[in-house]
């Protein structure tokens, strides 16, 4: 193929920016734009985003969406991510449904549109049941079928708890009494490459305000710290409601804004509502 001309938009949902590029009116080769990943990502020699996602058609859903994180690993899962595609598809015309499905590697996620004067704000999602079970997440050692709360984790000679929750991609989350005693340049990388997971893992550092209200930093998997991670704050529900430190339905403060996250105790799905904005538009040559 000779060189190519793609359009791209800029979207970000609470800081965490993504490359949107619509795979459906645009011929693309997918494992070239994983392989430009990393450039494309790049915040001074690149456009500059946590991911790029691609705009697929699919044959289970109205849409399937692929994401790569910005070191060019495939995640399975994003939840900040959905909520930018969701907004995407309905602005570019290519659905005027409100509520629609969304084909991902984590199984098919349901977004619903939140409008004002036509446009789209915010975007609430059906992120459906998280994965508890430790050989599922995954975290290794221990019984394979058994939650994993509570568990010893050490890096930089310091000793955590974690409690894994996997939202389709796995997450460790570390609550702690005072979020800025942690240094998470030190040691959120240590944690995302310990050898308990061996899929590697995002990390979020939450302090618990009130059972309805915590706040938290992450570390992502692939893309260092961001300033939102959208299935973090839903591990982070899911793991405070296990540990008895928050209610089914809280908000989390994360460093680019909040999230409104909720365990729906009738089919144990996870709702996330958040924003989702609309940066720039472009194009590259690939
Ligand atoms: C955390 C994330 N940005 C989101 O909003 O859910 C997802 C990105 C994927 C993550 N870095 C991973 O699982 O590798």
């Amino acid at each position: 193929m000779g060189k190519a001309h793609l359009r791209f938009t800029k979207l970000h949902g609470l800081g965490n920016d993504f490359i949107i590029i619509d795979a459906i009116n645009q011929r693309i080769v997918e494992s070239a734009i994983q392989a430009r990943a990393a450039a494309l990502c790049d915040r001074h020699f690149g456009i500059g985003a946590d991911g790029v996602i691609l705009v697929l058609p699919s044959t289970q859903a109205d849409f399937k969406m692929r994401i790569f994180n910005a070191d060019g690993s495939e995640p399975q899962m994003c939840g900040n991510g959905i909520r930018c595609f969701a907004k995407f598809v309905f602005e570019e015309g290519l659905t005027d449904k409100e509520v629609f499905s969304v084909e991902t590697l984590a199984g098919p996620i349901v977004p619903a549109l939140i409008r004002e004067n036509g446009n789209v704000v915010a975007v609430e999602v059906d992120m459906g049941a998280p994965i508890l079970e430790r050989a599922k997440i995954p975290v290794a050692k221990g019984d394979p079928t058994a939650r994993v709360i509570q568990e010893p984790l050490q890096v930089d000679g310091q000793s955590f708890t974690f409690t894994a929750v996997s939202m389709g991609n796995p997450h460790a989350v570390i609550f702690v009494d005072n979020l800025e005693e942690i240094d998470l340049e030190k040691v959120g990388p240590l944690c995302e490459s310990h050898p308990l997971f061996p899929e590697r893992v995002n990390t979020e550092f939450v302090q618990v305000l009130s059972p309805q209200e915590a706040v938290m930093r992450v570390w992502e998997r692939g893309s260092g710290e961001t300033l939102a991670c959208g299935t973090g704050a839903c591990a982070i529900l899911v793991a405070g409601v296990l540990n008895g430190l928050l209610s089914h339905k809280a908000t989390i403060h994360l460093p680019g804004g909040e999230l409104k996250i909720e365990w729906v105790k009738s089919d144990g799905h996870v709702m996330m509502t958040g924003p989702a904005s609309h940066v720039f538009s472009g194009e590259f040559i690939i």
